[in-house]
């Protein structure tokens, strides 16, 4: 059929038209290959400069990267669905908690040849809540602990730190001599809580009632002291001298201490490694089961799991990751000889684990009541 145009006008319209189907049609093919983008939701403070830049140039894939700083909120998405993201950070206890209730996608590891980097016996235990190691694949790792400012804290002491230096937060006798100079506690339920009971000789995601009005009691009685309740801006607030004492995690506690050096703030910041051990964590990366762009997750994960590309993370963040004998090599000497980055048999053996100690909805509910309790002063 010959079309006739009555005028330019109509003739541009009709071109428009056109234009725009052929676009409308490219969008369509473009989803159905795969679109260039990525979207990845993971801790704050947790990656190098150039980690997401040279993703990007090598592979054309346009990276969102939005950020949290903790697993409750993470969680929360995730429940409600839809979040939009290709991968997730949580931290293992809370992936197994999500993963029970079908939110990931079980990986099709001939994308992923790259695996073959992690380290087995992480492997191992990651497979007590991931069976077959078919979901979570380990991002990096580390522990909570006690991060003081060294010359504040014994100054204001009054002498040398306690052998137990969870004492510096958790008895009163410490932690009120602290506050003048400043006492930052994690925000969230599942990291001071687990701390508090851990403190008291009861197991970190304990299964009985009356742990947690203990927790209460003792979280309360150190109340008054507490001068800042963060689970990322204590970062700077450490490295700028603004805090003394901070419950953190091992690797933003170094950061501090190196964004201190870098910045010449005259700060000297230290992650302690606690006589009866930190509180370990391991942080994977997962697909949701309604990701949309699930081929360019997989690139990303494979990437992530280059030696260089994963020790580029150690290097900046110091938290150990989990293809050590592969990335090795690559670890700056002053990263790798931080002995409160890579622990000593000997520490490591003080460390506590999960065990089989799972996290419930049931244990959340106590966390959350004991924490809004602690945090609000009520
Ligand atoms: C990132 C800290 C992540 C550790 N800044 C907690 N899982």
């Amino acid at each position: 059929m010959k079309l006739k145009f009555r005028s330019c006008s109509a003739l541009a319209t009709v071109a428009a038209t056109l234009i725009s189907s052929a676009a409308l049609l490219w969008g369509t093919s473009a989803a159905a290959q795969g679109t260039k983008v990525l979207n990845i939701y993971n801790w704050s403070d947790y990656i190098a400069d150039d980690t997401i830049a040279n993703f990007e140039k090598e592979t054309g894939i346009k990276v969102r990267y939005d950020n949290f700083d903790n697993n409750e909120i993470v969680h929360a998405k995730l429940v409600a669905g839809k979040t939009g993201y290709d991968i997730v950070v949580p931290t293992s206890n809370w992936a197994a908690l999500q993963l029970s209730a079908g939110l990931f996608t079980p990986l099709d590891r001939s994308k992923i040849p790259n695996l073959k980097n992690l380290d087995a016996p992480l492997m191992a235990q990651l497979a007590s809540v991931d069976p077959g190691n078919q979901h979570l694949v380990p991002w990096l790792w580390g522990y909570t602990t006690v991060g003081i400012n060294v010359d504040k804290v014994k100054k204001a002491i009054g002498g040398e730190l306690p052998a137990n230096v969870w004492d510096l937060i958790f008895k009163p006798e410490y932690v009120s001599k602290l506050r003048s100079c400043g006492v930052s506690v994690l925000d969230s339920a599942d990291e001071v809580v687990p701390a508090a009971l851990h403190y008291l000789g009861k197991p970190r995601v304990s299964r009985n009632a009356a742990d947690y009005n203990a927790a209460l009691a003792l979280l309360k009685s150190i109340r008054p002291h507490v001068t800042l309740f963060s689970s990322s801006g204590y970062i700077n607030d450490m490295a700028s001298g603004s805090i003394c004492l901070a419950l953190g995690w091992s690797g933003d506690i170094n950061i501090a201490r190196q964004r201190a050096i870098d910045n010449k703030t005259g700060q000297n910041i230290q992650a302690l490694v606690p006589s009866t051990g930190g509180l370990l964590f391991f942080d994977v990366m997962a697909i949701p089961a309604d990701a949309p762009n699930v081929e360019n997750a997989y690139k990303f994960i494979d990437y992530i799991l280059r030696p260089q590309v994963n020790a580029g993370l150690t290097n900046k963040v110091f938290y150990p990751n989990g293809t050590y004998a592969v990335s090795k090599p690559y670890i700056n000497p002053a990263v790798a000889n931080n002995s409160s980055v890579f622990l000593s048999a000997a520490d490591m053996g003080k460390m506590v684990g999960f065990a089989d100690q799972q996290l419930t909805n049931e244990i959340r509910r106590n966390q959350n009541r004991v924490y809004t309790a602690f945090k609000t002063g009520m």
